[in-house]
C-alpha cells in the first residue's frame, strides 16, 4: 500500500501510517501532497466512470482530508510578510471542499492569511465575513451545476452590503470557468491551487501589497526569534 493507494481505497487509518513512515524517510512533504492529488484524479475518474459510489468517494475524501490536516503545518510558513488577507469557502449547498482546502493550504504557503469558512456556506455568511473579516480576496468554490449560480448571488449581495468596491471576488472548483467569472463581474479565475496563488499575487500585485504581518506558528516561532 502506498499514499495514492491509500487515498483510492479511503484507508483513513493506513493513510496516517503511511505518511508519517514518508517523512521519516525524509520524503518531501510537497511530494506527499502530490501523491495524495493524483490519488484523488483516480478518484474523480472511477466516481466519473460509475465505478466508484457517494459512499467509496465519501471514504477516498475523508482520507484526503485526514491527509492533508497532517501536511498542512508542515508546509513552508517563512515567509513573515503577508501577502494578503484571503477568505475563502464552498457555496450554499454544496459540500464538495478538498479542491478549496488545497487551494487554502496553497495561499497559507505562500504567505497568505487565510480564513476557511467551510463548505455550504450561506450566500449572507460571505456577506457578514466580509464585513468583519476585511480580505483583500474572496475565494469562492462551487463543484456542481445546480450551485455554480450561487457566486452570481454572492457577488450581488455583496453589491447590495455596498461591499463589493473593497474586495476582490475570484471563483474556481469544477464547475467554474474563466467565462462564467467574466460573466457574474469576479474578478479572476484559477482552476487548480498553484494557479490560484499566482492569480492572488497578481492581484495583490494590481491592488499594492497590504502592510501587515503575519502571525508565525508557534513551532516556528523559535526560529525568527
Ligand atoms: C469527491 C467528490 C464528492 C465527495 C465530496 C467530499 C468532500 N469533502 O469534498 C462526496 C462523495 C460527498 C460528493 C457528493 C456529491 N457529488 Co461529488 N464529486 C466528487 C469528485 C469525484 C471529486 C472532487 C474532488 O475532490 N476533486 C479533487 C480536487 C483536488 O479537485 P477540485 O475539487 O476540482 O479542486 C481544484 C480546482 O477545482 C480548484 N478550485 C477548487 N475550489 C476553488 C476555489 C477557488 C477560489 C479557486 C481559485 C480554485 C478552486 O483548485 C482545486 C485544487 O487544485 C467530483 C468529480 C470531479 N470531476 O470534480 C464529483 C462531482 C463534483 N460530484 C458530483 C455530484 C453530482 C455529487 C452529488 C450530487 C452525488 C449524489 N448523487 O449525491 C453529491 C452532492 C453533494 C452536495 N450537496 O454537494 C458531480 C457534479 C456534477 C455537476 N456538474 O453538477 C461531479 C462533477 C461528478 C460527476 N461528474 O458527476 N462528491
Amino acid at each position: 500500500m502506498d499514499i495514492k493507494k491509500a487515498v483510492i481505497e479511503g484507508k483513513i487509518y493506513e493513510i496516517e501510517e503511511l505518511i508519517s513512515q514518508a517523512l521519516e524517510s525524509g520524503k518531501a512533504s510537497n511530494d506527499i501532497l502530490k501523491e495524495m492529488i493524483s490519488g484523488m484524479e483516480v478518484v474523480s475518474d472511477l466516481f466519473e466512470r460509475k465505478v466508484y459510489y457517494v459512499p467509496e468517494t465519501l471514504l477516498s475524501a475523508h482520507a484526503m482530508q485526514r491527509g492533508l490536516d497532517i501536511i498542512r503545518p508542515l508546509l513552508n510558513y517563512d515567509k513573515v510578510e503577508v501577502q494578503g488577507k484571503v477568505l475563502i469557502g464552498t457555496v450554499a449547498g454544496d459540500v464538495h471542499d478538498i479542491g478549496k482546502n488545497l487551494v487554502s493550504m496553497f495561499l497559507e504557503g505562500a504567505g497568505f492569511e487565510v480564513k476557511n469558512l467551510g463548505r455550504d456556506v450561506p450566500t449572507q455568511v460571505f456577506v457578514e465575513e466580509t464585513r468583519k473579516y476585511k480580505p483583500d480576496i474572496l475565494g469562492l468554490s462551487a463543484m456542481m451545476s445546480t450551485t455554480i449560480v450561487k457566486m452570481r448571488e454572492v457577488i450581488e449581495a455583496l453589491e447590495e452590503a455596498g461591499l463589493r468596491d473593497d474586495v476582490l471576488v475570484i471563483i474556481g472548483g469544477a464547475a467554474a470557468s474563466e467565462s462564467y467569472a467574466r460573466e457574474i463581474g469576479a474578478d479572476g479565475y484559477a482552476s487548480d491551487a498553484a494557479k490560484a496563488v499566482k492569480l492572488c499575487e497578481k492581484l495583490m500585485k494590481e491592488r499594492g501589497k497590504r502592510e501587515l504581518v503575519k502571525e508565525i506558528p508557534r513551532s516556528h516561532a523559535a526560529r525568527h526569534a
